[in-house]
């Protein structure tokens, strides 16, 4: 009841602040939300040149601000989507992962800016099982989506299938928008969420042709034993060489994996590939297979040659072959927008942001995913251009995080956000005034026991520390030094060098939880609804 009459207000207020907007004469800034899936922030030049160069994706760093020290609170798709949408941390929204449903009547910023007088428009994968409210116009990937021939749900005309490539598709449907479904007396949220570069990594036929020849700086942690950590890092099924798949990955062809005697990683490896490649029409498999096939055909010479360790080598590059080729396409396609706001003179009210929903392991610690809270995917890239208020080529140190987008947004747009929204706005960072408001970060991961099998964990991480609790079926600490060991490689919960700092993070982690509302109480009872989702069979392995 409570609720309903704070929602009945807040509709009351909505026509006031549009109105005082409309007075002012103010104009309040257009919003181009582009978000990919998976894309570390290892794979952006503005970050590492060490392997490809994304100079569009960088344009927008070069022109605004790079923030070094962007994070999320739970390294997952849907889940970092729900916090970004409500701006609540996973256990309050309820999305804590990737198959509970997203709860509808939680409020999204995109909802009170559609309220609030902006155009509202979405292109690409959202992953939630239901359709985004609060937007005018949606084409949306179901689930996962495909890389090639895709189908979406379009808000207009139900289900379409697109020939093509997926990130060129998004890209198109998003220009096309800007171009002939903008209404120009309002200001616009644009979210354009690239599919891409997630597993299993199918680069556009441009790319794949000069990707598969490249070859790629291997990480110093490739072959990680796992030796001084706990029994997280050990169990974790992400290592390249055991658990990634044959043919849905790696483009081994499936008879030749019959012909070599390669077991599948995983039950589903060869049916994955025959699920996605699959889907190519004659002409785009022709290609594709003359590319591959050639690729094939030297593994079969070498195979009966390989060690395990030039097993893992091999992985390595063609697993980054494929991803960065992935990305070579996001970057063409940032690089199109880009051009048609510049274009168009919309370039200078307009609010450019270039995010992922979480970082990813490229090989480190012999890893792909995500999941965990070591940094490669804890952190999470982010790039802001606001021509009219942030200063060209800044950069921001900052622990600022995925639940700060919304109120960042309403910020940005003069609307009050809700009082339960647990961010902070980015606004004056990016005016160059921001006060550091974050000592620490808070983190929480829930999918487990599921697919790569990363244990449920929660942690707090500081400048200069991080103190994580796995917990379910182990109860460990672990603690690592962030200064001293950069890779998080030696846990030193138990170094009495370290008890002092133990017990304040102790302190400042259960304070944390407080301030955050999450509670033993709230982890048992996600964990009670996941087994139900077991039991009836939801669970995917
Ligand atoms: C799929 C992937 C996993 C991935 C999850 C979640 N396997 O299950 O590797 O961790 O999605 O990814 S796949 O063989 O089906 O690609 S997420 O980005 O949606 O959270
Ligand atoms: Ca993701």
């Amino acid at each position: 009841m409570k609720k309903l009459l704070f929602l009945g207000l807040a509709l009351l207020t909505i026509p006031v602040i549009f109105l005082s907007f409309k007075t002012k004469k103010q104009k309040r800034p257009n919003i181009v939300f582009i978000m990919s899936d998976d894309h570390a922030y290892q794979a952006i030049s503005a970050y590492s040149t060490k392997l490809i160069q994304t100079p569009n994706i960088d344009r927008i760093a070069k022109e605004g601000m790079l923030f070094s020290n962007a994070c999320v609170t739970n390294s997952i798709c849907a889940p970092s989507r729900a916090v970004i949408l409500t701006g609540k941390h996973s256990h309050l929204n309820g999305k804590i992962d990737n198959y509970f449903p997203f709860d509808t009547t939680n409020i999204t910023f995109p909802q009170l800016l559609q309220a609030n007088g902006y155009q509202t428009a979405m292109f690409g994968k959202l992953h939630f099982g239901n359709n985004p409210k609060g937007f005018d116009e949606f084409q949306i990937l179901p689930d996962q989506g495909h890389y090639y021939n895709p189908d979406f749900i379009t808000k207009k005309e139900g289900k379409k299938t697109f020939t093509g490539y997926v990130t060129d598709i998004i890209t198109d449907l998003t220009i096309n928008w800007l171009k002939n479904d903008r209404d120009e007396d309002k200001p616009f949220f644009l979210a354009y969420l690239h599919k891409a570069p997630h597993r299993e990594w199918i680069p556009a036929e441009r790319h794949y042709k000069s990707y598969i020849n490249k070859t790629f700086e291997e990480p110093t942690t490739l072959f990680d034993n796992y030796e001084g950590r706990g029994t997280a890092s050990k169990t974790a099924e992400m290592n390249l060489l055991t658990h990634m798949n044959w043919a849905g990955d790696s483009k081994i062809f499936p008879e030749n994996m019959d012909l070599l005697g390669i077991p599948e990683s995983h039950s589903y490896d060869k049916q994955f590939f025959n699920g996605t490649v699959g889907r190519m029409n004659p002409e785009q498999r022709k290609s594709f297979d003359s590319v591959y096939g050639k690729m094939n055909g030297e593994f079969i010479k070498n195979y009966p040659k390989m060690t395990e360790k030039d097993k893992m080598k091999w992985r390595y590059q063609r697993y980054m072959q494929d991803y960065l080729g992935c990305i070579a396409a996001v970057d063409e396609g940032v690089g199109r927008v880009l051009d048609f706001l510049k274009d168009n003179n919309l370039e200078e009210n307009t609010i450019v942001v270039y995010t992922s929903d979480q970082g990813f392991y490229l090989g480190e610690h012999g890893w792909f995913d995500k999941r965990f809270i070591f940094d490669e995917s804890f952190k999470t890239p982010l790039l802001v251009r606001w021509p009219q208020v942030i200063k060209a080529g800044s950069k921001n140190s900052q622990m600022v995080q995925n639940l700060d987008f919304a109120q960042t947004f309403l910020d940005a747009a003069g609307i009050k956000a809700p009082s339960d929204m647990q961010g902070e706005s980015l606004v004056p960072i990016f005016k160059g005034k921001g006060k550091n408001f974050r000592d620490a970060a808070y983190y929480h991961y829930y999918e487990y026991p599921s697919v790569h099998m990363v244990k449920r964990h929660y942690g707090i991480v500081t400048e200069k520390y991080k103190l994580v609790h796995f917990y379910y079926d182990v109860d460990e600490w672990e603690l690592y030094d962030r200064q001293a060991d950069k890779d998080e490689l030696k846990n030193v919960y138990n170094d009495p060098k370290y008890a002092s700092i133990k017990k304040e993070l102790h302190e400042k982690l259960a304070k944390l939880r407080v301030k955050y509302k999450d509670s033993e109480a709230l982890d048992k009872m996600y964990i009670e609804k996941y087994k139900e989702l077991e039991a009836k069979g939801k669970i995917f392995r």
